[in-house]
């Protein structure tokens, strides 16, 4: 067998892989594993840098799937390569419930997996944050332990999606030389060819941004590597853009839309088999090409086992460094750091803006995490996220730990995303609230991945004033509660930060939002307890002696509204109660007894919020007051807004007078 060859054995073990999975589970998208298995077969036999028996190793090159649609591909070849977690049976059942081999790849359902894919284009995202992080790490670590490359197959789709410009132009502006994307240039997507709705000059468009480009035929394994080879060598990040044909040997349906995410079908499966020269029963891989796959699963073996020489010769404090990083654990002066802080806190009683206190916090936390990289989309003195440790990353100095990300959330939140894969650092982020629609995608996916990054999203209500209803969030407090797995914190003051912030940097495998204020807000916990109180999601922040006639619930800068009203009520003798509830999300996972003594009894409860009602219903049942927004929020003054939508201290005592007295009748 010549070199070529056992090189289309090899690929077409992918190809039949995915189509005999893809024809078994009656689903699935074999079009794009048969068209890049020649991409593949090069990328993971001669170039990755992996260990299948390791697959976790820190130094690993990353490979992301970006056009997840193709998944078969990946599982594929981590069957052949060897990979544990990947076993024949598991492509067997492709797309079943409880199998590895999910409808798109999933971070977590196996070892080999970089990240979830399908969303088009948030891989090629996550992988500008892996380089970024890698770059990070180098700087901190030495490339004798960091050096590695990160690869990326994207196709049309990815690159069609506008988070694909963010992500591309981040990345050369930052010249990450060691991304290296490879695009599945097959011109077909669902609807038909490419040229019905795209006629962008792709290679132009990544050399505006500073990138290499190469372009070759994707089904030519020398012109595959003699590109890989100069992209490693680049001082730029590099596009290749691979010419193939998308469904490769079937004689039907090759080069069209039919095989993009079909079945082939028994008769154009035979037809394949026959074009293909591959007699072998469905699953069946001939030893010798077996046997192959698995010797380039071994192909890094001695690279890992250098590294580790490397690695056990740097000093025990650098190891055990590197080490926690990697797991993700805290530095252990971190909680003392938290209770310090919190005891001056209640010596001060400062009335602060939340972004301000968001800020004050990080000043602290930052000198005892070394790993956190803040960063703001351009909002930097608006978000207040870069203290004095965090100077700024640039293209030519990774030490830094401040990234200005530019007008890109979407992009931000996807790297993001890959920073936190990538292990060893801590993201965080800065925005306006509003503007979470425009990362929200991303953000499901740590969410949905169990990722900890961290947004800090200041300006979270009609509460910024003039900015006006398009800066304004009213609805997004209730769509980030809806997301699973997410914190969407609203601290009150000052101390409520401080908790806020201690939980999302504790919380390995949440995401957290941060809803900050721009407007100041008077300390409403004035003593100092160690316990971390939003821990709960809801707590009493002011008790009453009696049974409470009337019970506030608040979060944020509402809370402040809520205990004015307290007060109000108080003077009026009726007896009331105020619950601060920082976040829904952690509220829901505490005890039925101690939701039910936070709910209580009060004949009369209120909730009050400066936005949409939606969630509320859990804390005040259906015949609750609410006193928020309606719809959208007004230009002016943040007081004048507050008496315009009537969420003040005097609509809350009103309402609650005017329930209590239609109870007593
Ligand atoms: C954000 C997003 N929009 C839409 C889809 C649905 N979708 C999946 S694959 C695909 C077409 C992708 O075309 P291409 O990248 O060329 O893949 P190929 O046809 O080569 O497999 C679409 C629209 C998706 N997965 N993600």
């Amino acid at each position: 067998m010549t070199d070529l060859e056992k090189h289309q054995r090899m690929a077409n073990a992918i190809r039949f892989l995915a189509i005999d999975a893809v024809e078994k589970a009656k689903s699935g998208h074999p079009g794009l594993p048969m068209g890049a298995a020649d991409i593949a077969t090069v990328l993971f036999t001669e170039f990755l840098k992996f260990d299948p028996t390791a697959p976790n190793w820190a130094d690993r090159d990353r490979f992301v799937l970006s056009a997840g649609h193709g998944s078969m591909l990946l599982y594929s070849l981590l069957y052949l390569l060897g990979y544990e977690d990947f076993s024949l049976d598991e492509l067997k059942n492709f797309r079943q419930i409880g199998a590895r081999t999910a409808g798109h790849p999933e971070y977590g359902h196996g070892a080999g997996i970089e990240t979830t894919t399908g969303p088009l284009g948030q891989g090629l995202g996550n992988a500008v944050g892996m380089a970024i992080a890698e770059r990070l790490q180098a700087d901190r670590f030495g490339t004798d332990i960091v050096d590695h490359f990160t690869y990326v197959l994207a196709g049309d789709g990815c690159l069609m999606e506008g988070i694909s410009q963010e992500a591309l132009s981040l990345a050369g502006h930052l010249k990450l030389n060691k991304l290296i994307v490879i695009w599945d240039d097959n011109g077909i997507s669902i609807d038909g060819a490419i040229s019905i709705t795209d006629s962008t000059d792709q290679i132009a468009r990544f050399a505006a941004s500073g990138w290499n480009t190469i372009s070759i035929d994707g089904h030519d394994p020398a012109a595959i590597a003699s590109a890989i080879r100069q992209a490693q060598a680049s001082d730029s990040p590099t596009l290749i853009a691979a010419k193939t044909t998308i469904g490769f040997g079937s004689p039907k349906k090759a080069g069209t839309n039919g095989v993009h995410g079909s079945p082939l079908g028994t008769d154009e499966v035979a037809a394949t088999r026959e074009a293909l020269n591959w007699s072998h029963e469905p699953f069946d891989v001939p030893s010798d090409i077996l046997d192959a796959w698995r010797i380039a699963g071994l192909r890094s073996a001695h690279a890992h086992k250098d590294w580790e020489k490397r690695f056990a010769e740097k000093d025990a404090e650098t190891r055990a460094e590197f080490e926690r990083r990697n797991r993700g654990d805290l530095p252990s002066g971190f909680e003392a750091a938290v209770q310090d802080y919190k005891k001056q806190l209640a010596e001060e009683k400062p009335t602060m803006a939340t972004r301000k206190a968001s800020e004050a916090v990080l000043n602290v936390l930052n000198e005892v995490i070394p790993e956190t990289i803040g960063g703001s989309a351009d909002l930097t003195g608006s978000n207040n996220t870069k203290t004095k440790q965090t100077l700024p990353v640039t293209p030519d100095d990774f030490s830094g730990r401040y990234i200005h990300w530019g007008i890109r959330e979407h992009g931000m939140a996807a790297a993001m995303n890959g920073m936190a894969l990538h292990g060893g650092l801590i993201p965080y982020s800065g925005g306006f609230l509003i503007f979470s629609d425009y990362c929200r995608p991303s953000i499901r996916l740590a969410a949905l991945m169990n990722q900890r990054v961290i947004h800090v999203m200041t300006h979270d209500s009609i509460g910024l004033g003039e900015d006006g209803p398009t800066h304004q969030p009213v609805e997004h407090f209730a769509a980030l509660r809806a997301i699973p797995n997410l914190y969407f914190f609203r601290p009150a003051d000052v101390t409520e930060t401080l908790e806020c912030w201690q939980l999302a940097l504790e919380a390995k495998e949440t995401p957290s939002i941060l809803a900050l204020t721009r407007q100041n807000l008077a300390a409403q916990r004035t003593t100092y307890e160690e316990e971390n109180r939003c821990a709960y999601g809801a707590y009493v922040l002011i008790d009453s002696e009696d049974e409470a006639a009337v019970t506030i619930f608040a979060s944020g800068s509402e809370v402040e509204i809520a205990a004015a009203a307290h007060a109000q009520l108080a003077e009026a003798g009726i007896t009331a109660r105020v619950v601060s509830v920082p976040c829904f999300e952690l509220f829901e996972t505490q005890s039925d007894d101690y939701k039910a003594s936070v709910i209580g009894n009060s004949p009369v409860k209120v909730a009050v919020e400066a936005g949409i009602k939606m969630g509320w219903e859990r804390f005040i049942g259906t015949d609750g007051i609410f006193v928020g927004m309606k719809g959208f929020g007004a230009s002016g003054p943040y007081k004048a807004l507050y008496e315009h939508f009537g969420i003040t201290p005097e609509a809350i005592v009103s309402a609650a007078r005017d329930k209590l007295s239609s109870l007593d009748n």
